[in-house]
């Protein structure tokens, strides 16, 4: 049995400090979101495993062996022919990123229903998948669907990309899964606007329980995150970042954090804390995994930054 059960699609991704153009230098990594959040899981003390189709070449090898030196497990990863999706990042000096896809068609984006392990699914303490694993193909937006109703904890981050779906498609997938879903970590304002058309965390998470999510964790970046259960409201100051080198992947680690502490017996209001400490620690290192903090390192920063 696996504390945590993940699905999405692993990507190369080749980041530079400089414009995109001919001649830039760049350093290869292993990334995507699922491979940040499930590095994230497993450093907050939870077992991991991924179900994912990673290209059957050299890339995908590389692919397999930073996931499972990230102590991720790789038994339903998938090797298959054709072609491993790839991810560019472009990070400027005032930290804004951009990004962009090389990943139609892909393998990984050809994930299905047949992909997923019942038994595996079933099992697992929780599931993890996000709208970045639903935008992939139809095929992959039904293994999400399947492994949420098999799961017993699915936590689900709407992770919208508009370059790789719309408001319309990720809004209507959020409705139809809400009701399967232990946790919802949308974001604010930006994310909660374009899916729900509401700006404020509290509505947006009164929504998204009316739609039949039992809790909803809106993270507000530094101002914190709202916490929406059975129980109440809860008010999770940020935990401020000491370096910000780059931020891609924060969301992730927040979610994967989230999700490994919940698998392992923390309450939801405990798993958050840890969660925006791992991710206020990540935005140190550069690209997705750059930092992942281990679980003393993530309760280290939290408790000197709100001490
Ligand atoms: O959140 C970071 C991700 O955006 C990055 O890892 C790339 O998975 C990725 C995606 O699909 O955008």
């Amino acid at each position: 049995n696996f504390d945590v059960v993940l699905l999405g699609e692993p990507l190369i991704e080749i980041s530079t400090t400089e414009p995109f153009a001919n001649g830039t230098s760049s350093v290869l990594g292993v990334s995507g979101d699922v491979v940040n959040a499930g590095a994230a899981a497993a450093a907050a003390g939870a077992s991991v495993a991924l179900i994912a189709r990673v290209s059957n070449d050299e890339l995908g090898d590389a692919v397999c062996e930073r996931i499972r030196e990230l102590g991720i497990d790789d038994t339903y990863v998938r090797r298959v022919d054709g072609q491993q999706g790839v991810y560019f990042l472009h990070i400027d000096p005032k930290g804004q990123r951009q990004f962009s896809y090389a990943r139609s068609g892909s393998v990984g984006s050809q994930l299905d229903v047949s992909d997923v392990p019942v038994d595996v699914v079933e099992s697992a303490g929780a599931v993890l998948a996000s709208g970045i694993t639903v935008a992939l193909s139809d095929s992959a937006r039904r293994a999400v669907l399947f492994a949420a109703r098999k799961a017993s904890t699915f936590v689900y981050d709407p992770n919208f990309r508009p370059r790789l779906t719309t408001a319309a498609h990720a809004a209507d997938f959020l409705r139809e899964i809400a009701p399967q879903c232990a946790v919802v970590v949308p974001s604010a304002p930006g994310e909660i606007d374009a899916l729900l058309g509401i700006e404020e965390p509290l509505a947006a998470a009164a929504q998204l329980r009316d739609w039949g999510a039992r809790s909803v964790a809106v993270t507000r970046g530094a101002d914190g995150v709202t916490v929406v259960t059975e129980d109440g409201v809860h008010d999770q100051p940020s935990v401020p970042a000491l370096d910000v080198v780059d931020q891609t992947g924060a969301g992730d680690v927040f979610a994967g954090t989230l999700t490994g502490r919940l698998a392992v017996g923390d309450d939801l209001v405990e798993a958050v804390g840890l969660a925006a400490s791992a991710a206020s620690l990540s935005v140190g290192g550069r690209g997705g995994t750059g930092l992942i903090g281990s679980l003393e390192q993530v309760r280290a920063h939290r408790d000197s930054v709100t001490a």
